[in-house]
């Protein structure tokens, strides 16, 4: 409900018709999908002060050297959060991150409302994520086709056999498997090894959270992931770029 509120707030200050005029709007997104099918790492890297689950886990680095040094690090894109009650992030850091890379960047967020895709569009974003176990069947077709519309790639997230059962469609290009359950924050790789045989191979796999070494990385490939998304593990370092390089 927040959300809303934050959302219709947002509408009121800047219309539809002024995002859609923006420069960005204009631009040619870059596929994700894409990069990942083509890498042997297939790092997204995301940029996360603080989480839930952790509180805390860095104030201190600026999105624009975090993009950049990710960029440098040579990962196939970068995750940003924008949500700003529970992750304190925010618009502008997905603004700052498009001026300082050239990496396709994911829009990290509770999509709730076709807006916030036009304006993941309107401030650089190339990707959205859509949750499962916040949507239902009809708001992820109605989202991932407009997103389509759009030319950004989908990323949908599920955590069980259920949530992705619900949620498999044409318009989507990646399929997430969350390590972490949202509920109780656990933190468990298998979720990704069990899932995976349930995912079409149109989709390009990822595995999401509680990823801190190149061994998880190697254990989960086999399973067909060619995307893995780590946030806390670069983030919590005083040098993201730097960590995600190695
Ligand atoms: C990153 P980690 O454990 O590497 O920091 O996780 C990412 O998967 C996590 O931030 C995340 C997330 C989400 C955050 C996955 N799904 C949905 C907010 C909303």
């Amino acid at each position: 409900n927040d959300k809303r509120i934050e959302v219709s707030l947002r509408k009121r200050l800047i219309p539809v018709k002024q995002l859609e005029q923006s420069i960005l709007f204009e631009r040619e997104t870059i596929s994700l999908a894409k990069k990942l099918r083509e890498s042997d790492t297939g790092i997204i890297a995301e940029h996360k002060r603080r989480s839930p689950s952790k509180q805390v886990i860095n104030h201190d680095l600026n999105v624009f050297d975090v993009a950049r040094g990710y960029e440098n690090a040579g990962v196939c894109g970068i995750s940003v959060l924008t949500d700003g009650k529970y992750f304190g992030g925010s618009l502008d850091d997905l603004l700052t991150a498009r001026a300082s890379c050239n990496l396709p960047l994911l829009r990290k967020e509770f999509i709730i409302d076709d807006y916030q895709i036009i304006e993941a569009k309107a401030y650089g974003a190339d990707v959205i994520l859509l949750i499962a176990s916040i949507l239902t069947r009809a708001e992820i077709k109605q989202f991932s086709e407009l997103a389509k519309q759009l030319h950004l790639d989908v990323l949908l997230e599920v955590h069980n056999k259920n949530e992705l059962h619900k949620s498999i469609m044409p318009s989507l290009d990646m399929l997430g498997v969350n390590n972490r359950n949202l509920k109780t924050f656990e933190v468990n790789l298998d979720t990704s090894k069990q899932l995976c045989e349930l995912i079409p191979n149109d989709f390009v796999k990822v595995s999401e959270s509680g990823i801190s070494s190149i061994e998880a990385i190697k254990t989960l490939q086999p399973y067909g992931y060619k995307g893995f998304l780590i946030g806390e593990n670069f983030m919590k370092t005083n040098d993201a770029g730097k960590s995600a390089a190695q």
